[in-house]
């Protein structure tokens, strides 16, 4: 299968992380949906990274839909429990893991645009949902090392995949000064070879 992604997407490296977490052999196919000459369109009507193409099957996106379809494919070291409780969660904590990565993206994306069309209000309301977006995920991870259960989880990733993005494009964010059991997290989680493998490069 192949996995059509840009070199710095957050989303892509957690679908990446759980390929390589899975041992599931795939062909990396790098993709920036920003350029002209992108061809992403022709998978993802909307344009987006990333993508997986199963050898047969459907083109499938989002990320989320990603990884639920890898869960199905490959029995090896399963990400998303099977009791509905612990996987609800886990998902829930993806969700807010990806808001985060939503609205720090947008302000990246803001960002780029000219000062003179920049919204001040709209990078604002993005950066409150990254800030409080993090106090939910500190709170959530509590004295815990893991976020559900003693096991790697899809939470975890999303998690790690979110502060590693911050690092990468908001280095000015002091997170860990304010959120030290995140920091214990993201160094032990970001340790593992798969992580590693995906640190994102400009
Ligand atoms: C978000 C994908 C996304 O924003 C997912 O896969 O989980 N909910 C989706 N992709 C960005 C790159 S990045 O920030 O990961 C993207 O492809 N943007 C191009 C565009 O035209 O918005």
């Amino acid at each position: 299968m192949k996995l059509i992604t840009s070199p710095t997407s957050p989303f892509g490296r957690k679908v990446r992380v759980v390929l390589l977490e899975k041992k599931i052999p795939f062909e990396l196919v790098l993709d920036i949906p920003w350029n002209a000459d992108t061809q992403v369109g022709n998978y993802n009507p909307l344009g987006k990274v990333p993508v997986l193409v199963p050898k047969d099957g459907e083109t499938l996106f989002d990320s989320r839909v990603i990884v639920e379809y890898l869960e199905h494919v490959s029995p090896v070291g399963h990400l998303i429990p099977q009791d509905p409780t612990s996987r609800i969660r886990v998902r829930k904590i993806e969700a807010l893991a990806d808001g985060i990565t939503d609205a720090a993206a947008l302000i990246f994306v803001e960002f780029k645009r000219p000062e003179a069309q920049q919204s001040r209000d709209w990078m604002l309301r993005q950066q409150t949902k990254v800030f409080k977006g993090l106090e939910a995920l500190s709170e959530a991870l509590g004295e815990g090392t893991l976020f559900v259960g003693n096991k790697l989880t899809l939470a975890d990733i999303a998690a790690a995949c979110c502060l590693g993005y911050l690092d990468f494009r908001f280095p000015d964010i002091k997170w860990r000064n304010t959120h030290a059991n995140l920091a214990a997290f993201h160094e032990k989680v970001g340790s593992r070879p798969s992580f590693k493998e995906t640190v994102p490069v400009a």
